[in-house]
C-alpha cells in the first residue's frame, strides 16, 4: 500500500475530521447561594459549561436571569438548579426574592 493511501485510510477511520473544532469539555461548575449572596459573585466559563447552583443557606432563593432567559423558581434550602450555558455572552443573574443578591456570568472562550 502506498503511503498516501495509508494516510487516506487513517483519515477515514478517525472519529472526527481533523479540521473539526474541539468539542467543549462537559464541565460542571458549582455556585453556592448562601444567605444572602452568590459565592462566587462573578465567574467566567467556556461555552457548554453547566452551572450547578446550590442553595446552601437557610432561606429560599432563586436563580433568575435579568433578561428573562431562565428562572429556577424558588429553591428551598438544599435544592439545586442546573443550567448549561451554550450561548456566549454576559449574564446578569439575581435572586428574585432578594434582588441585591447578584451574580455576574461571562460565557466565552
Ligand atoms: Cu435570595
Amino acid at each position: 500500500m502506498r503511503f498516501g493511501a495509508l494516510l487516506l485510510l487513517l483519515a477515514a477511520c478517525a472519529p472526527m475530521p481533523l479540521s473539526a473544532p474541539k468539542a467543549p469539555e462537559a464541565a460542571e461548575v458549582r455556585v453556592s447561594l448562601v444567605d444572602f449572596e452568590f459565592q462566587p459573585k462573578a465567574l467566567k466559563v467556556a461555552p457548554g459549561t453547566t452551572l450547578v447552583f446550590v442553595n446552601q443557606g437557610q432561606a429560599p432563593h432563586t436563580v433568575t436571569d435579568s433578561r428573562g432567559r431562565f428562572d429556577s423558581g424558588v429553591l428551598a434550602p438544599g435544592a439545586e438548579f442546573r443550567r448549561t450555558f451554550t450561548e456566549p455572552g454576559n449574564y446578569a443573574i439575581y435572586c428574585a426574592l432578594h434582588p441585591y443578591m447578584v451574580f455576574s456570568l461571562e460565557v466565552g472562550p
